[in-house]
């Protein structure tokens, strides 16, 4: 392999700190199931607007890759090689009374977590009878769960165009054929393995084999954003009880892309702050301030649709899960003050 051709164009924190250096360091190592630095680093080539860049094969990746991953994990969460990872998800400890109890403002409320079993490699490294391995298993795990987390698993293979474009659409369900997963081979054998289990309500839901093996969300209309942690910490707790997921105790859980590292959590509200969009410095500076980031409705890299934003922490990893939500909690409290105050 030789050393990639970057051009002006590729920004990512993998084109920044893929020095020649740690090319030649790296460029021959492979984990136990594999994964090189070329499939590595494959997405944040073909994708020169990648902000990341990077994806891990499996747990090992991380270490066997470290001297590319550390400089990425250190500048995206400030979170050195020698830090830990905390964890707390004690619902009793987030200070979040709903801010927006008229609705006028917050449409929705998602918070997820990305989760990866112990003993298989991750989506990028995974072979298809892997895969479908992965999803036999957590989709009969779910078929155990009881009372509100009861509900069914929705297999893709099999599933209606209308009925699978609905829940894209309707924000329940990933899309298909995102080209940063593809390039870093998440997306092959597609559909086979992949599916969606939900609660009737749709207020629990489970992705399967998407960027990371499980996607734990919990989410619903209006603020109540301490309603939706509630659920997901049950959920969290029942699926823990039955499955061992992929876990270190410096980074935390581990995930595909780093930027999800640690909790592996991202609490976000769609709110409409029509005046606030005119002001976007302004708009950025209450953001930045809370650590959150701004997404269009219809996920990342997707635009703002009649001033309604998808906002979330960007904070995952050497903060808890409380912490997390709580950033967004706080953030969202001044967006809306601010909203207020905007002539
Ligand atoms: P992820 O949350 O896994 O990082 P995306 O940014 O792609 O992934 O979002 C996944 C889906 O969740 C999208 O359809 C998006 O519109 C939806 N979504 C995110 N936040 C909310 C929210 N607060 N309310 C409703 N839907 C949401
Ligand atoms: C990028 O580098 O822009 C994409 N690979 C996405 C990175 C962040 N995505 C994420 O949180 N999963």
């Amino acid at each position: 392999m030789q050393y990639p051709n970057f051009t002006k164009e590729h920004k990512s924190l993998m084109a920044k700190y893929l020095t020649k250096e740690v090319f030649e360091e790296l460029k021959d190592l492979k984990t136990a199931n594999g994964f090189t630095l070329s499939k590595a680093i494959k997405s944040g080539i073909d994708n020169p607007d990648s902000g990341i860049g990077v994806y891990a094969g499996d747990k090992e990746s991380y270490d066997t890759f470290g001297a590319l991953f550390d400089s990425i994990i250190q500048e995206y969460h400030g979170f050195s090689k020698e830090d830990k990872h905390k964890s707390n998800l004690n619902p009793d400890e987030l200070d979040a009374p709903n801010p927006d109890p008229k609705d006028e403002f917050i449409v929705s409320t998602r918070i997820r977590v990305g989760r990866n079993l112990a003993d298989f490699p991750l989506g990028p490294a995974i072979s298809k009878e892997q895969r479908d391995e992965v999803e036999k298993i957590v989709s009969s795990t779910l078929g155990l769960l009881k009372g509100s987390l009861a509900g069914k698993y929705y297999p893709l293979l099999g599933m209606s165009e209308a009925d699978r474009l609905s829940l894209v659409e309707d924000h329940f369900l990933f899309k298909a054929g995102d080209r940063f997963l593809e390039s870093a081979g998440l997306n092959r054998d597609w559909p086979s393995g992949r599916g969606i289990y939900h609660n009737n309500e749709k207020t629990f839901l489970v992705w399967i084999n998407e960027e990371d093996e499980l996607r734990i969300i919990s989410m619903q209309k209006g603020g109540d954003i301490k309603e939706v942690f509630q659920r997901l910490v049950l959920a969290i707790s029942e699926l823990e009880k039955k499955m061992k997921f992929a876990f270190s105790d410096h980074l935390g859980y581990i995930t595909s892309c780093p930027t999800n590292l640690g909790t592996a959590m991202r609490a976000s509200v769609h709110i409409a702050l029509p005046k606030l969009a005119k002001d976007m410095e302004k708009f950025k500076s209450i953001t930045d301030k809370h650590h959150l980031q701004i997404r269009g409705v219809h996920g990342e890299h997707s635009q703002s649709e009649d001033g309604i934003y998808d906002i979330s922490n960007k904070r995952r990893l050497g903060v808890t899960e409380v912490q997390c939500v709580q950033d967004m909690y706080d953030g969202v409290v001044e967006l809306i003050k601010t909203e207020k105050e905007v002539i």
